[in-house]
């Protein structure tokens, strides 16, 4: 074991322009969580980091097109977030917000540092400003294609395919998000941060140093930026929602986004200490700390070049240990979009799935997107669940307590001699944590994950070899053995699973009584079993002592029927289906007609007597309509949409006044109103019932 350390990790701080989905927990929540669980269980001085990032044009936007401020948006949305990352488990020493003074107060500061240490570049360029909004255009305000990759969807700030952050006017064939116009260039003046000249220490820092240990895909990246040569990147915007720039001359413009956020982990941790008496210093400036970086891979080149030269410049601060940035995580097939609902949002999924914090952890865990892009289904969701966390952990569990209960009332038996399987498996018992530790300290949570199983699987195993519901028949010695050894390994799992199920690990807990409010001072027993914990387990041979009384049994997790996992299917294919409607085609409007054109048109109510088809002709239907003023022939252009039969006796809408024409030598009347519903199909504009409808009156 390594001696204990300090530790400050952070988690990317969400933008508040909607609520935390499953991307972001895979990516970066859950298991960022599991580390900072797993460094505090093992005596570690830990501060866990997050908050609201609430600037940043993707704000603004949501704001503009909610017709709210941006105030709103971010009010609205950190305190839906902060909640759900608190009952989601995430244990957080603080979530703070970037619209906090403290972190007003430190970003300005460290602007302002920057800036009496000459660290910036000031200069009047030309950026892109869109003439009809009356703005300059940075960041997600403009959309073009990526110089790099030739997506055609690329930010102005970031290319969210090939992750490579840029210019705004590196982008081809630019255009406002705001009006789609193709922007202007105009003058203005900005402060730039001339990263070229940090590039020597970073090629020493991350290539030469020791950052060969990062993730081969964090790694890959930054040494490609790296290679392709680093240019000064501005980092203030004119923008009306940020911080303002702190100096004179700089009115109107804010802070870009990306150089506050980041410091929002200072700010955080300030506002942390302030609240529990300490000294926030330490945990950003002394050497013997261990700075880790929980991100997304979008976010790679801000946490890995930009951040660290701001640092650097600065000077008094430590830089990153480690950056294990995840890939993404897609959905059911296809990529996360919150702008298309193709997601599992974590406030429906915590309402839809009570008290099952813990399936959603372990499945996000079990199949995480660590070393490429990787798929969330719900099969896979509950086959984690019924095979694995019920099948496997919770059957374990629930046959060691109930048999306890049954055969002891409770109480831990003495074991007589161990025999050689006895021994072979108390061994592997303690091999785990240390097994387990190694994948956590090396950022691999899946595999740490199925070794936590594996622990159960052993368990299972054990049991099912040693069978003390036969051997109780014939020697009742050897049966408190076999349950006192298969108790040791239930208290492992109870220690072990804290950081990827502390929901469970909770209960488990309760169950085996391991903190009771009841404890007696002389209470041996309760107070070994109390101090139980990660560490514990390599050091002490029993983990729960003989004559210490259990609890009854509870059934930890609970299968998950095919009914549930087929509502959330419905819930995304409605999903899928109310976009597929928002994004069809519109037909647009036809030419303005005046009322008295409108009044020339005679329409009425008419009820179909005869229909048939007309021969060698694929769309015309010959009907026979009774109009109310008298019974008349339309030849009408909907055989491909209906049948003959299926059409008599139906109500439909006519314009009586059309001049006559003949189609194919038969001569029609007038005209049935037909129109058509967001999904395509031809529908009678029926006198009865409203329809749904998308293209206004359609000709047939
Ligand atoms: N808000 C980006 C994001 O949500 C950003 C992270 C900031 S971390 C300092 O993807
Ligand atoms: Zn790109």
């Amino acid at each position: 074991m390594t001696q204990p350390k300090r530790y400050t990790i952070t988690a990317a701080l969400p933008y508040t322009n909607g609520p935390i989905h499953i991307g972001h927990l895979a990516g970066v929540y859950v298991p960022a969580d599991i580390y900072a669980r797993f460094m505090r269980l093992t005596g570690n001085d830990v501060a866990f980091i997050c908050g609201s990032d609430e600037h940043g044009v993707p704000i603004t936007i949501k704001a503009k097109k909610e017709g709210v401020t941006p105030q709103d948006i971010v009010d609205k949305y950190h305190a839906i977030i902060k909640t759900s990352f608190e009952d989601f488990g995430i244990t957080f020493d603080n979530y703070s917000r970037t619209s906090a003074k403290i972190h007003h107060d430190t970003a300005s500061e460290f602007f302002t540092t920057l800036y009496n240490k000459n660290e910036f570049i000031e200069e009047v360029t030309e950026q892109l400003y869109d003439e009809e909004s009356n703005q300059f255009l940075a960041d997600r305000f403009v959309i073009g294609t990526c110089p790099k990759c030739g997506n055609e969807e690329s930010y102005g700030d970031q290319c969210e395919n090939c992750g490579t952050s840029h210019n705004a006017t590196d982008l081809i064939n630019p255009k406002s998000a705001i009006t789609g116009n193709v922007p202007t260039l105009k003058q203005t003046k900005h402060w730039f941060l001339p990263l070229n000249k940090h590039e020597e220490f970073l090629k020493e820092w991350i290539l030469k140093g020791h950052k060969k240990d990062w993730k081969p895909n964090v790694y890959g990246q930054v040494k490609s930026w790296i290679d392709d040569g680093l240019r000064p990147r501005a980092v203030t915007r004119d923008l009306d929602w940020g911080i303002p720039v702190p100096v004179e001359g700089a009115e109107g413009k804010v802070l870009y986004v990306w150089f506050d956020a980041p410091i929002g982990y200072i700010s955080a941790t300030k506002e942390w200490a302030e609240r529990v008496g300490k000294d926030w210093e330490p945990y950003w400036k002394d050497e013997n700390t261990k700075l880790v970086h929980f991100i997304g891979k979008d976010n790679i080149v801000f946490h890995c070049i930009i951040f660290p030269a701001m640092l650097k410049a600065e000077g008094s601060y430590i830089l990153p240990d480690n950056v294990p940035a995840n890939e993404f995580l897609n959905l059911e097939g296809n990529k996360l979009s919150t702008s298309k609902n193709w997601a599992v949002w974590l406030p429906e999924y915590l309402e839809d799935f009570p008290n099952q914090q813990d399936v959603l952890r372990y499945a996000l865990t079990a199949n995480a997107p660590e070393s490429k892009d990787n798929d969330f289904t719900w099969k896979d969701f509950q086959a984690r669940n019924n095979n694995e966390l019920v099948a496997i952990f919770g059957n374990f569990i629930n046959r060691v307590v109930v048999l306890t209960n049954k055969y002891y009332d409770g109480i831990i038996p003495t074991p007589s001699n161990f025999s050689q399987i006895d021994e072979e498996t108390l061994a592997a018992v303690k091999a785990y944590p240390n097994v387990i530790s190694s994948s956590i300290e090396r950022y691999r949570f899946r595999e740490a994950s199925q070794e936590l199983m594996n622990l159960a699987r052993l368990g299972n195993k054990y049991l099912a070899d040693e069978e003390p519901w036969k051997v109780i028949k014939v020697d009742k010695a050897r049966t408190q053995t076999i349950m006192y050894v298969a108790l040791q390994i239930a208290s492992a799992l109870a220690t072990l699973s804290e950081p990827f199920l502390p929901f469970t690990s909770k209960k488990l807990k309760d169950i085996l009584r391991f903190t009771q409010n009841d404890i007696n001072e002389n209470d041996c027993h309760a107070k070994l079993v109390e101090a139980s914990h990660w560490n514990d387990i390599l050091s002490k041979d029993i983990l729960i002592p003989e004559g210490h009384q259990i609890g009854k049994a509870e059934l930890l997790f609970s299968k998950i029927e095919d009914k549930t996992i087929q509502l959330q299917l419905d819930k995304l294919e409605a999903s899928k289906k109310a976009n597929e409607a928002a994004n069809a085609t519109l037909e647009p409007q036809k030419e303005t007609i005046t009322f008295n054109d409108f009044t020339k048109l005679d329409i009425r109510v008419g009820t179909i007597l005869e229909a048939e088809k007309m021969p060698k002709a694929k769309k015309l239907l010959v009907l026979k309509v009774d109009t109310g003023i008298d019974v008349r022939t339309i030849v009408s252009g909907i055989a491909e949409s209906f049948t003959a039969e299926e059409v008599v006796g139906k109500k439909v809408t006519v314009l009586v006044n059309l001049a006559p024409r003949a189609l194919r030598g038969v001569e029609s009347e007038g005209m049935i109103l037909m129109t058509e519903t967001p999904e395509g199909k031809l529908v009678f504009v029926n006198p009865d019932a409203n329809q749904d409808t998308k293209n206004g009156l359609t000709i047939s």
